[in-house]
């Protein structure tokens, strides 16, 4: 008789999580493996594949990966055949590709801006569309988005990744919407800061040795005085991978360590002693 953990498994499923050759998406690709999915994966050049494809083999897992850009859709119908070939059709996608610009409104060119909003929010488009026939005739499927603090409140200087963010909080509860009657869940994760290559540049001590600005502002605002971890996020990404979320549509889900419940405390008044570095979470191609 199966038991209530075997809700959380995803045994012969067919997982696609894009811009996964490190950070978040390889550490959701590294727990599907664990939970029994293929994993298959892409990413924006072939320097970081080969380089995700390593970290995959390290694991001890067989991982499909190629390039492909999310934002073009041939490249993208091109991967899904690929996968479709290889695995069968596609159980499991995560929209985990992004792109963040932190430059002043007023000083953002429209191609800057354009090039966030291709990525992080028309790329979880193109996706979702190519993988969504071959779920609805499954008769089942999970879709999750990479949403985010900025799904919920805006910040200086990231007015266009706030705006993809937000939009894709309605793209995801627009793909309930339409495709829950199929059988086809549509949730988002949203991380509140999480220690990746991408918000590095927030956590960099100072000339001096200090911590970050930044750094010391988001521990004043987050209950657990700590960034995230790529660790953290695993549990949410299968349970909303699994048959154990089969009635969750349409949300997203924070996991903020709490950032979105309080309102802060004054940074001045937090013991750096207490604080270890944050360690970086996976491989970051040179810039
Ligand atoms: P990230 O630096 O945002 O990496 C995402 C991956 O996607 C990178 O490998 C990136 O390649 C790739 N990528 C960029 N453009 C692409 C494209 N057009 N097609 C295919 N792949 C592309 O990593 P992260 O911090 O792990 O974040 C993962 C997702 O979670 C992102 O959507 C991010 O916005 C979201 N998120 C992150 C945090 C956080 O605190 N880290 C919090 C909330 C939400 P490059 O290395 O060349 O850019
Ligand atoms: C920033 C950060 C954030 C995080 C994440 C928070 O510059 O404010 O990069 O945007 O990446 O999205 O949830």
């Amino acid at each position: 008789m199966s038991g209530i953990l075997d809700k959380f498994r995803l045994d012969g499923k067919v997982a696609w999580i894009t811009g996964a050759s490190y950070g978040l998406g390889l550490a959701y690709a590294q727990a599907y493996a664990e939970a029994g999915a293929k994993i298959a994966f892409n990413d924006i050049n072939q320097e970081l594949v080969d380089r995700g494809m390593a970290e995959y083999r390290k694991l001890g897992i067989d991982a499909y990966g190629a390039v492909c850009d999310v934002t073009k859709e041939a490249e993208v119908e091109a991967f899904v055949k690929t996968v479709n070939e290889k695995f069968g059709s596609i159980d499991i996608l995560v929209n985990n590709a992004g792109i963040i610009k932190r430059i002043p409104m007023t000083e953002m060119t429209l191609e800057q801006w354009n090039q966030v909003i291709n990525v992080d929010l028309t790329g979880p488009f193109i996706c979702s569309k190519a993988v969504l026939p071959g779920m609805i005739k499954k008769g089942s499927g999970k879709i999750i988005n990479a949403c985010s603090m900025m799904s919920e409140l805006g910040r200086e200087t990231v007015s266009a990744y706030a705006a993809a963010k937000g939009g894709l909080k309605m793209l995801t509860k627009n793909i309930c919407s339409e495709y829950g009657q199929y059988n086809i869940q549509c949730n988002a994760i949203g991380p509140g800061y999480i220690a990746t290559p991408q918000t590095a540049p927030l956590r960099e001590k100072q000339e001096d040795g200090s911590m970050h600005p930044f750094d010391r502002f988001i521990r004043s605002k987050t209950p657990a005085q700590r960034w995230g971890r790529t660790e953290d996020l695993m549990g949410l990404a299968v349970f909303l991978a699994s048959p154990a979320s089969d009635f969750i549509n349409g949300q997203v889900v924070y996991i903020d360590g709490g950032i979105l419940a309080y309102i802060g405390q004054d940074p001045s008044n937090l013991d750096e002693s207490k604080f270890k570095a944050e360690e970086e979470s996976d491989i970051k191609v040179a810039d």
